[in-house]
């Protein structure tokens, strides 16, 4: 529980063996459930998982998006919380967040990575994917958002019912945040946090996914 809001935290993981045991093992103690949502990982990702604390949801068909909306099936707290199994995120500044949303009064609150601090949690070509991704929602939905490709974010488990979430890719990442952004109840903030460096090896296919997600924002823009 933190000040009154009982808090899940869901970790999609493929093959993240080492970075979800590093983040295990900085889980703040108010955090009152940690769901890993495995997708047949072929290393220890789901027994380490196990061993640290989380529930392990096992999702047989692969896709980040598939893999969070099965996690929000299960998810019993007030507010989630999301992040990447490769400790890329910040994990020690769960509190930090979480404060910062319950400040802002808002239902939504994106964690964006930028502006970078570490030059190495980056590579260029990344940056120039994720600035021109977050430049093209920030024009099609009329609303400035800095990082659109964020994996983290704090949003209250009953916006949920509001939004139609249809992505089973990476794109979901972007469609949960226009899905809060352009629904007038639901109120959109987004706050500064500190990205590092990966652990082992990304799942991001930067040109096919980049291209997708670009594809993905004009079609949810255009075809309701
Ligand atoms: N369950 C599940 N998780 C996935 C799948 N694809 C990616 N992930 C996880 O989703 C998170 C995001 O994937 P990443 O490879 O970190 O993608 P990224 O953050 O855009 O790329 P990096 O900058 O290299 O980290 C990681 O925790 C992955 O393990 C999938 O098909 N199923
Ligand atoms: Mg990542």
């Amino acid at each position: 529980m933190y000040k009154n809001q009982s808090i899940t935290v869901i970790i999609p993981c493929l093959n993240e063996e080492q970075g979800i045991e590093q983040i295990l093992r900085a889980m703040p103690v108010f955090v009152d459930e940690v769901i890993v949502v495995d997708n047949a990982s072929t290393d220890g990702t789901s027994e380490v998982a196990a061993r640290l604390g989380a529930k392990v949801i096992r999702e047989d068909v692969r896709g980040y998006g598939r893999s969070y909306k099965r996690g929000f099936r299960e998810a019993i707290g007030d507010l989630i919380v999301t992040l990447d199994g490769d400790h890329s995120y910040p994990v020690d500044a769960l509190s930090y967040l979480i404060e910062a949303f319950l400040h802002f009064d808002v239902d939504f609150l994106n964690a964006s990575r930028f502006p970078v601090r570490d030059a190495r949690s980056m590579s260029f070509i990344n940056l120039i994917g994720n600035l021109v991704l977050s430049l093209a929602m920030s024009i099609l939905f009329f609303r400035w958002v800095r990082d659109s490709q964020s994996g983290m974010w704090v949003f209250r488990r009953a916006i949920l019912e509001h939004m139609k979430l249809e992505s089973d890719g990476m794109s979901f990442s972007e469609e949960i945040k226009i899905e809060a952004l352009r629904d007038s109840r639901i109120r959109f903030g987004e706050i500064s946090i500190m990205y590092t460096s990966r652990l082992g090896e990304t799942k991001l296919h930067l040109w096919r996914d980049g291209f997708a997600n670009l594809a993905f924002l004009v079609k949810k823009r255009f075809w309701r």
